[in-house]
C-alpha cells in the first residue's frame, strides 16, 4: 500500500522519514490503519499530504486522538453492558496475552501485595486475603478482542468504584493506570473506572482466578475491548498525565471502548 518515494528533505529528514516507514510497517499500526481509513479519506481529514510517508504517522496519530475524545463524549457512565444466563459461557474460555500459554506468569499469591500510588489518600498496599473481605460482586457478560474473536465468561470481584473511594483516589483525576506481572500496562478514563460494571476480579466462573486469565487479579470492564483489561495487576496509579499503554503506545485507539 506504501511506496517509498525520493523526496527531498532538509537536515535530518531522511532519518525522520526512516522513523515513519518502520512504524507504519508495524503489523499492529498498518491493522489499524486498514480498520480505521482509506490513505485517501486520511489525507482528506487532516489536510496533509500523503505524498510523503511521514505525514501518515501522524495522521493517524490524529486520528486516533480523535477517536478517543469522541468515544468519551458518547460513553454513558450509567448504561450497562449486555449479561448473559451462565448457559451461555463460553467453554473453554481463550486464553490471549502477548506471548503464548506456556509462558503464563506464575504469581504468588501469598506474597503478592497491591501496590497503590499517585492520587490516591491511603496508598497503603493490598494483600489477597484483604480484597477477599471487600464486597463482592459476579457478572457474566461479553469480552471482545479486537483480533477478531469474543467470548462470554463470568467474573467476579471487588466493584472498583467501591475500592477507589475506599483508598481515597481522587475521583475527578483524568486517569487510572496499571502495571502487570509481566510487562504488560495500560490505562483508562476515570468515567469507565467508577463504571457499575467494572471489577477487580478475583474469581472466573465461581473460582479463584485462574493464571491464565490473570492470578491473582485483573480488571474485567464490559465496556472496553479485550487489551484494555488488565491481568496480573501489580500496581495502580491515579494520575492526570496520560500514561498510554502496551498496545496503545503503538497505535491502538487508547479509549478502546467495545
Ligand atoms: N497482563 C496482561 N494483560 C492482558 C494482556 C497481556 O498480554 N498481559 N493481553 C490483553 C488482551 S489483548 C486480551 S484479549 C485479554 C485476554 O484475556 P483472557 O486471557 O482472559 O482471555 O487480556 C488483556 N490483558
Ligand atoms: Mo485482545
Amino acid at each position: 500500500m506504501l511506496k517509498k518515494k525520493n523526496i527531498a528533505m532538509p537536515g535530518n529528514g531522511a532519518a525522520i522519514l526512516a522513523d515513519a516507514i518502520r512504524q507504519v510497517a508495524e503489523p499492529s499500526r498498518r491493522a489499524f490503519l486498514q480498520r480505521t481509513l482509506t490513505l485517501g479519506g486520511l489525507s482528506l481529514l487532516t489536510g496533509c499530504s500523503i505524498s510523503d510517508d511521514s505525514s501518515v504517522e501522524q495522521a493517524l496519530g490524529k486520528v486516533s486522538q480523535f477517536n478517543d475524545k469522541a468515544q468519551a463524549l458518547i460513553f454513558d457512565p450509567n448504561r450497562l453492558a449486555p449479561t448473559y444466563p451462565d448457559s451461555m459461557i463460553t467453554r473453554p474460555f481463550p486464553f490471549n496475552a502477548y506471548y503464548g500459554v506456556d509462558e503464563v506468569r506464575q504469581v504468588d499469591g501469598d506474597a503478592w501485595r497491591l501496590e497503590l500510588s499517585g492520587l490516591i489518600a491511603n496508598r497503603a498496599p493490598w494483600s489477597l486475603a484483604q480484597l477477599r473481605h471487600l464486597p463482592h460482586s459476579e457478572q457474566v457478560t461479553r469480552h471482545i478482542c479486537v483480533e477478531g474473536w469474543s467470548a462470554i465468561g463470568k467474573w467476579g470481584g471487588v466493584p472498583f468504584s467501591y475500592f477507589l473511594r475506599r483508598i481515597g483516589a481522587d475521583l475527578s483525576a483524568k486517569y487510572v493506570g496499571f502495571k502487570c506481572a509481566d510487562d504488560y500496562y495500560t490505562s483508562i478514563d476515570m468515567p469507565t473506572a467508577l463504571h457499575p460494571q467494572t471489577l477487580m476480579a478475583l474469581t472466573y466462573d465461581g473460582k479463584t482466578l485462574p493464571p491464565e486469565y490473570g492470578y491473582p487479579m485483573k480488571l474485567r470492564m464490559p465496556t472496553k475491548l479485550g487489551y484494555k483489561n488488565p491481568k496480573h495487576i501489580q500496581a495502580i496509579y491515579v494520575t492526570n498525565k496520560y500514561p498510554g499503554g502496551y498496545w496503545e503506545d503503538q497505535g491502538y485507539n487508547w479509549f478502546g471502548g467495545s
